[in-house]
């Protein structure tokens, strides 16, 4: 067989897609098969044009390029359920905060997308004079045959669905996923390289009719008064604080104490949700800040830091707020430095500020980062606005052994271990704090809200979290996940009470805008301390609405997904969360319009 090498490098290549399904949990069907198949007919099938010598050479050099995009697709999947994207260059120098925390993504079985390469490499020996090499013209005819039937299937599909689905496989998918699954996986990276480089090379594709997509509130600017007697503004963000901990027992002991006791003098939100994707810690800032959604591949802070966005805090300034924000670490980390410059932050005290004795984990430990973080917020003019983001919970969750109080015997993940002392440690940093702004009287008239930025990265399904935490069903699974906690103390009140209200981090602005006062200027989410319902979305076109969470199916277009209720943990039917569907994929794509073309600062130009 004169292409047998080709023959075998086109069955390890679908073999290492499917096993790259197989370890990802993702689907593989007949049809994705195919499209698989089709793809890599188009970009290799060139190489039926070499002599069959340096043909072997080339497929060789091929399947390890392509072990390695896989592999490394792999590892980020593991920890972000998405795949990787051009965008993520720009977050390159963030990557290392995984730190610890990586290798644990990377496993002995991984070897196996390397072991074709002796193999291959044997089989070529063994071939080498076996085989003998076309004429020219015969090659040309091969070659262009493979690549012509690999295009008209991949293109096929997507002209059919075109036509009959008004173009859903080349519309804004929303997530890289539902890419993947529309153009396999080839075909992903290919259109996120091209959609990249655009994107890097600064192509703006806003068109006046887009401009016009956008909802008429944008360009309303508002002049309201003054209102007297703005407070003090404390917001606090807790790094990987899931809701899960509050008010667990370990042993019989309390794990965030201090936090369950503060639903005694605030308004604490049971059903609040992180909405953070691939920018982890920025996202959820990002969100606080801005009151948009994070974008579908990297961080906002990365790659828009210098765009327009009606920042909470560049709003509080223009009703007489001075503004800081904190974080005892590197002040260019997720480009912090320039973010927090444009969204409107008179200071930004960062590691160089702090004390430098104390770190645990990847910076001062949180009981002296909040306490010398009060006495940042004390220097400024009041009203401030104080923004703190804490880090001592950061994975991979090292503690300090003379310090650990709890008893985790029972357990066995260390990194499970390392997390509760991790919070429990947290949750006694919180409680000094409260003390300290009690006795320095910065607590009783001040707005102060505490919440958590994400997830612990520890909670998927099998985990011994989730299985500690009996999450086995969908909404389980979705609420260990998905929930962050959040406590705010309303100015000059005392009392404690529970807010039922669904919402998340894009709710914060408008909430505190709307607790003292003040206006908003247009932004996505919405008060929760209002009746309406809102539809809290994340990033893959999941949402919450009301009592129901709605799944999607990825590998389908928009509006193919599952709804459940959260009270009854059951699926329900799909009309319950069918209005719900396009309103969150019309969010997704305002903050995408928003974002990634900078829409407000266009419309300010017009
Ligand atoms: C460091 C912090 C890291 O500044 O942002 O947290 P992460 O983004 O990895 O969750
Ligand atoms: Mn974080």
């Amino acid at each position: 067989m004169i292409f047998l090498d080709y023959a075998i490098y086109l069955a390890i290549s679908m073999f290492k897609l499917f096993l790259f399904s197989v370890y990802t949990e993702t689907e593989f069907s007949v049809g994705f098969f195919i499209l698989n198949i089709a793809t890599v007919l188009v970009l290799s099938s060139w190489t039926l044009l070499l002599k069959a010598k340096t043909r072997r050479w080339v497929l060789l050099s091929l399947l390890f390029l392509h072990s390695t995009l896989v592999v490394s697709d792999i590892w980020y999947y593991r920890y972000f359920e998405d795949l990787l994207s051009v965008m993520l260059i720009a977050d390159v120098p963030q990557m290392s905060s995984v730190g610890g925390g990586f290798l644990t993504l990377v496993t002995w079985k991984d070897l196996i997308f390397f072991a074709d390469l002796p193999l291959f490499s044997a089989a070529f020996l063994y071939f080498r004079n076996k085989t003998g090499t076309l004429p020219k013209n015969k090659r040309l005819q091969f070659a262009g045959a493979g690549f012509a039937a690999g295009l008209i299937v991949f293109i096929a599909p997507l002209a059919w669905s075109y036509v009959q689905k008004e173009g859903w496989l080349v519309d804004n998918p929303i997530s890289n996923m539902r890419e993947y699954y529309q153009l396999g996986f080839w075909g992903y990276h290919g259109a996120d390289l091209i959609n990249g480089a655009a994107s890097l090379a600064g192509s703006s594709s806003l068109s006046s009719d887009q401009l016009d997509l956008l909802p008429d509130a944008i360009r309303e600017i508002e002049a309201a008064p003054i209102p007297e007697d703005l407070p003090n503004i404390i917001v606090v963000q807790l790094e990987s604080f899931q809701s899960s901990v509050i008010g667990q027992k370990i042993n019989g002991k309390e794990l965030t104490p201090n936090l369950n006791q503060l639903k005694e003098e605030t308004i604490y939100f049971p059903n609040f949700y992180h909405q953070t994707h691939e920018g982890r810690t920025s996202d959820a800032e990002f969100l606080t800040l801005s009151s948009l959604h994070p974008v579908k591949s990297g961080s906002v802070y990365t790659q828009y830091a210098g765009n327009d966005f009606n920042g909470l805090p560049a709003h509080l300034q223009r009703y007489g707020y001075e503004t800081a924000a904190m974080h005892a670490f590197e002040r260019t980390f997720w480009n912090r430095d320039k973010f927090y410059e444009n969204i409107g932050f008179d200071r930004f005290y960062s590691r160089k500020d702090f004390s430098e004795e104390g770190k645990i984990g990847m910076a001062l430990n949180d009981k002296d980062f909040l306490s010398e973080s009060i006495a940042f917020a004390s220097e400024q003019d009041s009203p401030f606005f104080a923004f703190m983001v804490a880090l001592t919970s950061h994975t991979p969750y090292e503690f300090p052994q003379e310090l650990e109080k709890l008893d985790l015997n029972d357990y066995d993940d260390d990194l499970v271990k390392g997390y509760y002392h991790t919070v429990h440690y947290v949750d006694e940093a919180v409680g000094e704090m409260i003390s300290e702004l009690k006795q320095k009287g910065l607590w009783d008239d001040s707005l102060v809200i505490f919440y958590g930025d994400h997830d612990s990265g520890l909670t998927q399904k099998g985990t011994e979290m989730a299985e500690d935490a009996n999450a086995e069903n969908v909404v389980d699974l979705f609420e260990l996940d998905q929930g962050v906690p959040l406590f705010i103390k309303a100015p000059g009140s005392s009392g404690g009470e529970i807010n039922e209200s669904v919402g998340g981090q894009i709710d914060i602005a408008p909430t505190i805008l709307d607790m003292i006062g003040i206006d908003p200027p247009y932004l996505l989410g919405s008060s929760l301390m209002d009746e309406e319902e809102n539809v809290t979305a994340f990033r893959d076109g999941s949402f919450r609405y009301n009592e129901f969470y709605y799944k999607p199916d990825l590998t389908a277009p928009i509006g193919s997904g599952t709804c459940y209720s959260v009270q009854t943990e059951e699926q329900v039917a799909f009309g319950n969360c069918e209005d719900e569907v396009e309103e969150a994929a019309e969010q997704l794509r305002t903050s995408d319009l928003i974002i990634q073309e900078n829409a407000l600062e266009k419309i300010k130009e017009k």
